[in-house]
């Protein structure tokens, strides 16, 4: 039976999300937007009423949600700022991996310290030199006794300037292939600096940083997973934590969407509102599809990990499509509030300057494109055991 009707405890949490975007980050969003600062009382807000770090599991002092329920928190936080949203979901992504391949001990200090105190974790795969091409990354780890010693730079890294630890992908020589990553847990306090802060075109309020490992020695336990399998742990990340960027870019659609659908009940041209010209009816009817089949594509991407199967091609789907929609909605939400809509006194170019981002990080609409192609002529066979963990918030 195909059945996307929510529970009345998905309502609830839908409600709660939404509340907290209409009252608390709505009203400062274009205030952050502006200035690009930090959101920290935000996100301080975020964690008292329990919108962050829902997705660990209760025995480390999470929700314990499922990811289903954490891409309708998802959708709801990014209708309110998408550049907060990204930060209240950081944690998640730094996470998977940690509830992927962390000891028992290991998955208690870290998942625990983020439940037990606001603090912040970031995901540190991508480097100058490796962005798409993940394997092509060259920071080391290198084995020393009952340490390993990491060395090298990694750049747009979410809550970096902020982060209290860190999931660190890494080789033992610069030159291995995709079979000689590893993944760590890297404490801030070992010895990461944080070169600089980028200065983007939207989410300006998450904080995005280049980080670097010079000669930064952490303990051999924290390893995650096996050694060398760091490419599978980052690939089993992107699935889990993709479906919550979709949910993300259908936030910020069904923004623009709505932005739009009233402004053309107000504005009046050639005597009527322009919601009485065709043209107009058109681009509105044609968002409110992207926005309905966004959200169901990334439902289904969600719903098949909380049932423990492969959501590989799924995520692929659903971040495609809807980061795609969301630059598609929110260009035309500018369209339709006209020559007001490229003004900054306005909503709506903050909302395609934010959309952008979508296609880009967490895999770009091209490599999403790469996944779905390959799984379409050579599907390949995700383990049922290892779909579990939740992500996203
Ligand atoms: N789950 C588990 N294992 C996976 C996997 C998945 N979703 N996808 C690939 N693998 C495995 C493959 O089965 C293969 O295993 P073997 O070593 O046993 O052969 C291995 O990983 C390598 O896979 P593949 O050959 O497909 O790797 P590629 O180098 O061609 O890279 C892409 C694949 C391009 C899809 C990957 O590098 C990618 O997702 N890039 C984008 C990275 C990204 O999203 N960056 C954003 C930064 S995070 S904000």
């Amino acid at each position: 039976m195909i059945d996307f009707t929510l529970t009345d405890e998905q309502k609830d949490l839908r409600d709660l999300a939404h509340d907290f975007a209409a009252k608390e980050i709505r009203p400062v969003a274009w205030e952050y937007d502006r200035d690009s600062t930090f959101p920290h009382d935000v996100i301080k807000k975020a964690w008292d009423v329990g919108l962050m770090n829902a997705h660990i599991p209760e025995e480390y002092g999470g929700g314990g949600l499922g990811t289903l329920d954490g891409v309708i928190i998802e959708e709801e936080i990014a209708w309110g700022c998408s550049g907060i949203s990204t930060s209240l979901a950081c944690n998640g992504l730094a996470c998977a991996p940690v509830a992927l391949g962390g000891s028992e001990e290991i998955k208690r200090r870290y998942l625990g310290m983020l439940t037990e105190e606001l603090k912040l974790a970031s995901f540190c795969l991508t480097e100058p030199e490796a962005g798409s091409d993940v394997s092509g990354m060259r920071t080391t780890a290198v084995r020393k006794g009952d340490k390993y010693v990491l060395n090298g730079t990694k750049v747009f890294i979410t809550n970096g300037s902020h982060a209290d630890w860190y999931t660190v992908y890494a080789k033992p020589d610069k030159d291995a292939g995709h079979r000689g990553i590893s993944a760590f847990v890297v404490p801030r306090d070992a010895g990461v600096v944080v070169d600089k802060k980028e200065d983007k075109l939207g989410q300006r309020a998450s904080d995005t940083a280049m980080v670097s490992f010079n000669d930064v020695e952490i303990p051999a336990d924290h390893l995650l997973g096996e050694e060398n399998k760091g490419f599978k742990l980052a690939m089993m990340t992107l699935d889990r934590t993709r479906p919550g960027v979709a949910a993300a870019a259908t936030g910020v659609a069904r923004a623009a969407f709505e932005f739009a659908r009233d402004y053309s009940k107000e504005r009046v041209q050639f005597g009527v509102p322009i919601a009485m010209h065709q043209a107009i009816q058109f681009m509105i009817a044609d968002m409110a599809t992207k926005v309905e089949a966004s959200r169901l594509l990334t439902w289904q991407s969600a719903s098949l990990l909380d049932q423990g199967r492969s959501n590989t091609l799924a995520s692929s789907h659903a971040k495609r499509f809807a980061a795609d929609s969301a630059m598609e909605v929110t260009t035309d939400a500018v369209q339709v509030y006209g020559g007001y809509g490229f003004i900054k006194d306005y909503p709506v170019e903050k909302l395609m300057r934010d959309a952008k981002i979508m296609q880009l990080y967490e895999g770009t609409s091209q490599i999403q494109r790469l996944v779905i192609a390959r799984e379409t002529y050579m599907p390949r066979r995700t383990p049922a055991s290892l779909a579990t963990a939740g992500a996203g918030h």
